[in-house]
C-alpha cells in the first residue's frame, strides 16, 4: 500500500488536487446515464435470493424493494455498524452473505485473507458510472480493482443539538475548533448533562483524535496512540455512550446533545427529529479544522451463495437514478458521479455530504493501519471503554 500516493489521491478527490478533479472525465464516462431510466438499468427478471449484509440506515428500504420486484429476487437484509464487526464476520468465513461493504481502510486486509471473490464487472454494465477518481483511490487497498466496487464515500463528523447546547455552555458561541466540545475537558464537563457520545469504534474514532490533537491522523507510531487514548481518558466520565448507531435515535429524541458520527446516520438523525414534529432541531457539523473520509465499496464473500444477484445488485445500486434516490435517503455521497445531480438540491449542496473547500483542506482520508497498530488500537480502546 502506498500510502502517500493513497492520501495524495483522497486529496484529488475531495480537494480537486494532485492534478485536478475528473469532474469533466466523469460526465464523459456516461454521458446518458443521468437520463436512463431505472428499469433500463435493471435488466430482466431472474429470480433466486440476496443475503445482504450492509451496514445499518445504509439504504434506502424503496431501492431494496424496487429491485426485489423487478428481478423477482427475494433479498433478505442483516445490519452491523461498525468495520470492526463486519471485519471480524468475514475472517470468520461462510457467513452466508452475498454482499457486504466494508471500508477502504478494512478492505485490503480481508482480500488478503482470501475473504473476497472477483467481481465480474461484464455482469455490471453500470461498472462506468462510477467516479474515476473513486477507483483509482480503491486501487491502492485493491491492486486492479479487482474485489471491491465503490458504493458511498462520506466523512466522520459531529452532530449538536444547538438548544441544548447552549443552554450547557451559557452561550450561543462554539469553540473555534468545534472538536473542543468533545475532547476539550472545558467543555466536555459542561456538555455531559445533555450527553455526549463517541463512536464505539477505534477504525473510526482514533483518527479523528489524532488530527484534533495535530498529529498525523494515519500514524504508524504507537506512541501517538498511546496519546490520544491519554486524551480520551481525561473526558471519558463525561461521556454517555459509545455506539456507532444507536446515536441516531437518541439525538433525534433529544437525549443526547453531541454526537460523533458517520455523517449521513448524524443527518438522518436531523430528519427524523423533524419528522418527529420539530421539538429536537439538530445540526450537522462539518469543522473546518477536518473530518474524517472514507469510500465503501460492494464486495462480494469467498463462499456467496447467490453470486450472479449479487453482481446484479450492485449493478442496479449504480443507476444514477438509483444511486439519487437512495443517496437522498442514506445522505452520503454516491460513487456514480452523476447521481448527485440528480439528488434533492438541499442534499447535494450541502457540505456534511459534499464537504466544502475550506473543510476539505484540513481533513483526511482514513486509511489502512499495520497489523501492530491495529491491535494496539483494540487494546486501548477497550480499556478506555472500561475505564481503565
Ligand atoms: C451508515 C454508516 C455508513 C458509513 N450507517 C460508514 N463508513
Amino acid at each position: 500500500m502506498n500510502k502517500k500516493f493513497l492520501a495524495c489521491a483522497f486529496a484529488a478527490l475531495i480537494l480537486g488536487a494532485c492534478g485536478g478533479s475528473n469532474t469533466d472525465k466523469q460526465a464523459e464516462s456516461s454521458p446518458d446515464a443521468a437520463s436512463e431510466s431505472v428499469a433500463d438499468a435493471v435488466g430482466t427478471s431472474s429470480g433466486g435470493s440476496l443475503n445482504l449484509y450492509i451496514w445499518s440506515d445504509y439504504v434506502d428500504p424503496a431501492t431494496v424493494e424496487a429491485f426485489g420486484k423487478e428481478h423477482g429476487i427475494n433479498v433478505s437484509e442483516a445490519f452491523y455498524d461498525s468495520n470492526e464487526v463486519l471485519e471480524a464476520k468475514m475472517l470468520t468465513g461462510k457467513s452466508g452473505f452475498d454482499l457486504v461493504a466494508p471500508s477502504i481502510a478494512n478492505v485490503g486486509r480481508q482480500i488478503k485473507a482470501g475473504a473476497y471473490r472477483e467481481i465480474d464487472k461484464s455482469q455490471i454494465p453500470n461498472y462506468n458510472n462510477i467516479a474515476p477518481d473513486l477507483l483509482t483511490l480503491m486501487a491502492q487497498a485493491d491492486p486492479g480493482n479487482k474485489y471491491a466496487v465503490p458504493y458511498f464515500w462520506g466523512i466522520n463528523t459531529l452532530a449538536i443539538n444547538p438548544a441544548q447546547v447552549s443552554k450547557a455552555l451559557g452561550t450561543d458561541k462554539l469553540p473555534e475548533n468545534e472538536w473542543d466540545l468533545v475532547f476539550n475537558p472545558e467543555y466536555t464537563a459542561k456538555l455531559k448533562h445533555c450527553g455526549i457520545s463517541f463512536f464505539d469504534s477505534p477504525t473510526e474514532q482514533f483518527p479523528l483524535v489524532l488530527n484534533y490533537m495535530g498529529k498525523d491522523p494515519n500514524s504508524s507510531n504507537p506512541a501517538d496512540y498511546e496519546e490520544a487514548a491519554a486524551l480520551m481518558k481525561k473526558v471519558r466520565s463525561d461521556v454517555k455512550r459509545f455506539s456507532s448507531s444507536g446515536y441516531i435515535n437518541d439525538m433525534a429524541k433529544g437525549e443526547l446533545c453531541v454526537a460523533i458520527g458517520y455523517g449521513g446516520d448524524l443527518n438522518i438523525a436531523k430528519r427524523r427529529a423533524e419528522e418527529a414534529g420539530g421539538r429536537v432541531k439538530l445540526e450537522v457539523l462539518a469543522p473546518k479544522s477536518g473530518v474524517g473520509v472514507w469510500i465503501d465499496s460492494f464486495m462480494i464473500p469467498k463462499d456467496a451463495p447467490n453470486v450472479a444477484n449479487a453482481h446484479k445488485y450492485i449493478n442496479y445500486t449504480l443507476n444514477p437514478k438509483v444511486a439519487a434516490q437512495n443517496g437522498n435517503y442514506v445522505t452520503y455521497a454516491p460513487a456514480a458521479a452523476a447521481a448527485r445531480d440528480l439528488m434533492e438540491p438541499k442534499y447535494a449542496e450541502d457540505v456534511s455530504i459534499f464537504p466544502s473547500e475550506e473543510v476539505k483542506a484540513n481533513s483526511f482520508a482514513v486509511l489502512p493501519k499495520t497489523a501492530e497498530v491495529v491491535k494496539l488500537q483494540t487494546k486501548l480502546w477497550q480499556n478506555l471503554k472500561a475505564g481503565k
